[in-house]
């Protein structure tokens, strides 16, 4: 699992992690990439499936605890509302809803690596919660951490949708750590974990009969083409999901049906894959209480609430410092 060199040509990070992720054994590529703006359609048509519970559950969560986290939220005055990775923020109107109608005084700070998806958040925000001062930002989580760290209000951040299961264990206690370094005392963190549950129910929630997540898991794939001038044929690879329902891990792979080789032209690479080869696209952890204290632990950060979906399957946490 060497660094392998890179080509001369190679310059974005984009192009960085393709290069070394297809020359690398076994192959892999970060889901973070997945999601351009057909990815994030495709995840929109992903959360309206019934076997995508987690949209569901925490979406009930939400507002069956809206006015218990309107209260710990608005406890000690006005505040930032932050949100990493905002999305369409389906969700997050539901607390957004809450505190207008209570005249809670906070700032929305919706924050996306899509311009796309946050362009298209503000405007509905615009419409359907005119009250709510919505301050957008666009960059990476940590870019936008940073400059909105240099704000003096007090902090309530959210990281929803199950997304810290798509870092490893010890990249999420990293990605935590920094997140708590930014928090002062009277700050919080409301964090969605997907539950350790049934593994059939989380199989059917990353493998769905209409190929939805297959479409979405190889548009990594049609990225590379459209982007890196591959040319990636989409049918000779298979979507395949996999759960360890020991450590909690849901990882998915595109696996090559035939032996075949890619070309990458603006990496000038050329990409063998001998038949049933893999790459290795995304993981999607699920949580136990164990590993959420762990995790707290880790990143110095106290459970101060948890908030549970009904079947248990799903949970929202806050933290504090
Ligand atoms: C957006 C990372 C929470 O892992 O459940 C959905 C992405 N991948 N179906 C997840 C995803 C396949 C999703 N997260």
């Amino acid at each position: 699992m060497q660094d392998t060199n890179i080509a001369p040509t190679v310059t974005t990070e984009f192009e960085k992690e393709v290069y070394s992720g297809l020359t690398d054994y076994p192959k892999h590529l970060s889901s973070k990439y997945i999601y351009d703006k057909k990815g994030d359609k495709l995840f929109q048509d992903i959360m309206a499936m019934p076997t995508y519970y987690l949209t569901n559950c925490e979406y009930e969560i939400l507002e069956q605890n809206k006015h218990e986290i309107t209260a710990l939220f608005s406890g000690s005055g006005t505040f930032d509302l932050i949100e990493l990775g905002a999305g369409d923020g389906k969700k997050t109107k539901i607390l957004l809803k809450e505190f207008s109608d209570k005249k809670i005084d906070f700032t929305y700070v919706p924050i996306d690596i899509s311009n796309n998806a946050l362009n298209q958040l503000h405007d509905s925000c615009k419409i359907e919660l005119p009250e709510v001062n919505v301050q957008p930002f666009q960059g990476t989580y940590f870019e936008a951490l940073k400059e909105i760290n240099t704000r003096k209000n007090r902090k309530v951040i959210l990281f929803l949708g199950s997304n810290i299961g798509n870092l490893m264990h010890d990249q999420a206690v990293g990605f935590m750590e920094k997140i708590q370094q930014l928090m002062q005392p009277n700050d919080l963190l409301l964090m969605g974990f997907d539950q350790k549950k049934n593994p059939q129910t989380i199989l059917d929630a990353y493998n769905d009969q209409e190929g939805i997540t297959a479409a979405f898991n190889k548009n990594i794939l049609a990225r590379i083409n459209s982007e890196l001038e591959g040319n990636f044929d989409l049918e000779q690879f298979l979507h395949w999901e996999v759960y360890d329902p020991e450590t909690g891990t849901a990882k998915s792979f595109l696996v090559s049906k035939i032996e075949q080789t890619v070309r990458i032209e603006s990496l000038d690479l050329t990409v063998h894959f001998k038949q049933w080869e893999t790459i290795h696209t995304e993981i999607s952890q699920k949580y136990d209480d164990q590993i959420i204290d762990w995790l707290a632990k880790e990143s110095g950060l106290q459970l101060t609430t948890a908030f549970q979906s009904k079947t248990h399957s799903y949970k929202n946490c806050v933290f504090k410092i």
